[in-house]
């Protein structure tokens, strides 16, 4: 267990390997994160874009993921940095942001994730990431190493400035959102497009020139994934817990049909 989540995410990306995650939609405990970990997931999103996440629970979920070696990531809305400000001082440990379609947007959410004199984030009383037996000062210095900036390539103009977005300094990786791109293509829904491939590929040589790593979600079936890892997806949201628990459902119900099937036969 790792109580620098941080680290250990940096260091799967440099070796190349996977880090797996889940959105989370309908989890409402702090067990989220742990139970993840169990099952060898590295990564949460706690999802203010899309999911009713309440700041207070986000909270919660994001200190207990730290406490089991998992990286607490959050999804805000939007760009503001006072929404970043109170995600990051309140237990999330990364930033998966939304729609960054410019290298100077790139640049302001880097600067809002990071604490002077490499950002502008906003200091609080306590910074309750690393224990609280951790000074303000050291846990703000710690948090600068550990706190891991992506940003979201999820329309055409962000292809188009995928290479400058990839070089400003504090970004750590680039993250597809392919169900956002697919409908700004016009191609919603479709994950298996040639025209995915080729951004994604795009994206994951923009990412491996300028130092960064690359990641990506949206896509459920397991076919076109195989093509994404290729071109260097590495950071990979799996679904969400919803989709996941559906997975789950119909794997039983299948497997129970089945069973009663077979053992209605002839002994
Ligand atoms: C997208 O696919 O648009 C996302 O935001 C991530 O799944
Ligand atoms: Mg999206």
């Amino acid at each position: 267990m790792s109580a620098r989540p941080g680290t250990a995410f940096r260091a799967r990306m440099r070796a190349g390997e996977l880090a797996l995650g889940s959105n989370l939609r309908l989890s409402r405990s702090a067990e989220a994160g742990p139970i993840l970990a169990a099952c060898g997931f590295h990564w949460v999103m706690i999802d203010f874009e899309h999911s009713p996440a309440s700041p207070h629970l986000a909270h919660d979920i994001a200190l207990s993921a730290i406490r089991a070696g998992l990286l607490p990531m959050a999804r805000p809305s939007g760009h503001d940095p006072r929404e970043i400000a109170g995600l990051l001082t309140n237990g999330a440990l990364g930033l998966v942001v939304p729609h960054v379609d410019t290298a100077a947007q790139a640049e302001a959410v880097a600067r809002a994730a990071r604490f002077a004199p490499r950002g502008a984030l906003s200091v609080p009383g306590t910074l309750a990431h690393f224990g609280y037996g951790t000074g303000l000062a050291e846990a703000c210095a710690i948090f600068n190493e550990e706190v891991v900036v992506t940003v979201m390539i999820e329309s055409r103009t962000a292809l188009a400035n995928v290479e400058a977005i990839a070089a400003v300094p504090g970004v750590d990786g680039l993250f597809i959102g392919a169900s956002d791109l697919l409908w700004d293509l016009g191609l919603p829904g479709r994950y298996d497009a040639p025209e995915l491939q080729e951004a994604v590929e795009r994206t994951g040589a923009a990412a491996a020139r300028n130092g960064l790593f690359a990641g990506m979600g949206g896509p459920r079936d397991e076919g076109p994934w195989r093509g994404f890892l290729r071109a260097g997806m590495r950071m990979i949201l799996t679904e969400n817990d919803l989709s996941l628990m559906m997975r789950g459902a119909r794997d039983r119900r299948a497997f129970f049909e089945g069973a009663l099937s077979a053992s209605a036969g002839p002994a």
